[in-house]
């Protein structure tokens, strides 16, 4: 038992439902500290987790508090402990956007006759609000994605690929501390920064190009997200002038961000200010939350209607985006305190110049 699966067996019960089975393993992770295969059952009274031998010694370590107990790695095997765990219950919440339709047959054949209520977004609501250890490890990824940042500007230059940049800056994260990528890194140099999710390759980084780095850290699971565009020597008037519209939108974003200010305003901040100058350019969300996944809720985007509350971690990555010239985009992320926020990308935001 702890405080957090305390908070979530209450909140299932609000719900109507007698006991759940969590799937999701970032769900899982944030319950237990339990990070192997499996699942979670919880109901009052009872929390336990069902593993295979793979995992049940690391269960012992990571969730000693918890109860394990051993599944074979049949698909069957979970399902019909779930039934003898279950007993005479009724309603079972699962987690329907995660379990694949193949495992709740199973899950449907082996509890005839029950109800299956959805707790899709129950944990996920839970861990929007990060305490205060998850707000250290979130800081410290951030710390480590900015300190791996300034010792990367040291190593590049024109003639290096895509795939060479981003490859360093990987290096660099996990020599400072980074457990592994918090996301598949993103080097886009000249007219691939026009593709807001480009993928590092060949392409060689060439002087009066801006190079876009968005990259993240992770700790004890905590990840962190930064993006940064660097010039690779003087920049063109052009490119300039969309590096500080972008910078612009971004920090009339933040100046707005406390709690109490609603999504979708903060993301209509930055908007509106790049729309007037390069309409359409900047197509994607202002933001998101971040955790134990890379996105996470809630978002800065025109119709997300949630109010800021302290706790929140947030995004905060307008970008300008032009085919065929390339593109900008900067990103920090910062933690709402009771009267603001904490940014925790330290790295600088004036034009570099490589
Ligand atoms: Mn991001």
């Amino acid at each position: 038992m702890s405080k957090k699966t305390e908070q979530f067996i209450k909140l299932l019960v609000e719900r109507g439902m007698d006991a759940a089975l969590v799937t999701k393993p970032e769900n899982m992770r944030y319950l237990t500290g339990f990070t192997g295969e499996g699942a979670v059952y919880l109901s009052e009274g009872e929390n336990i987790i069902l593993t295979d031998f793979r995992y049940t010694e690391q269960a012992g370590r990571q969730a000693g508090k918890f109860k394990c107990l051993r599944v074979t790695q049949t698909d069957e095997s979970i399902p019909n402990l779930v039934r003898e765990l279950f007993g005479e219950r009724q309603v079972l919440g699962i987690e329907m956007n995660c379990m694949t339709v193949a495992d709740f047959r199973l899950l449907e054949h082996a509890l005839p006759g029950r109800d299956f209520g959805d707790i899709s977004g129950l944990s996920e609501g839970m861990r929007a609000i990060k305490d205060e250890r998850e707000a250290e490890l979130i800081a410290t990824a951030g710390r480590i994605a900015c300190e791996a940042f300034d010792r990367l500007l040291g190593c590049i230059g024109p003639g290096m690929t895509e795939r060479e940049v981003q490859r360093t800056l990987d290096n660099l994260m996990l020599e400072c501390g980074s457990e592994e990528p918090a996301f598949h890194t993103i080097a886009c140099s000249g007219i691939n920064g026009s593709l807001p999710h480009a993928i590092p390759g060949d392409y060689r980084l060439k002087k009066g190009e801006l190079l876009t780095l968005d990259f993240g850290a992770q700790v004890e699971g905590y990840k962190s997200d930064m993006t940064r565009t660097v010039a690779i020597g003087p920049v063109s008037k052009e490119l300039t002038r969309i590096y500080e519209t972008v910078l612009k939108a971004q920090l009339r974003a933040l100046d707005i961000i406390k709690p109490g200010a609603v999504c979708s305003d903060v993301d209509k901040e930055a908007r509106s200010f790049i729309d007037t100058l390069y309409p359409g350019a900047f197509g994607h969300g202002l933001g998101h939350s971040v955790g134990l996944e890379i996105h996470e809720k809630p978002v800065f985007t025109p119709r997300c209607d949630t109010v800021l509350q302290p706790g929140h971690v947030m995004t905060v990555e307008p970008g300008i985006y032009i085919p065929g010239l390339g593109g900008c985009r900067i990103e920090d992320m910062v933690i709402l305190t009771d009267s603001g926020y904490h940014n925790l990308i330290s790295a600088p935001k004036e034009l570099i110049i490589l």
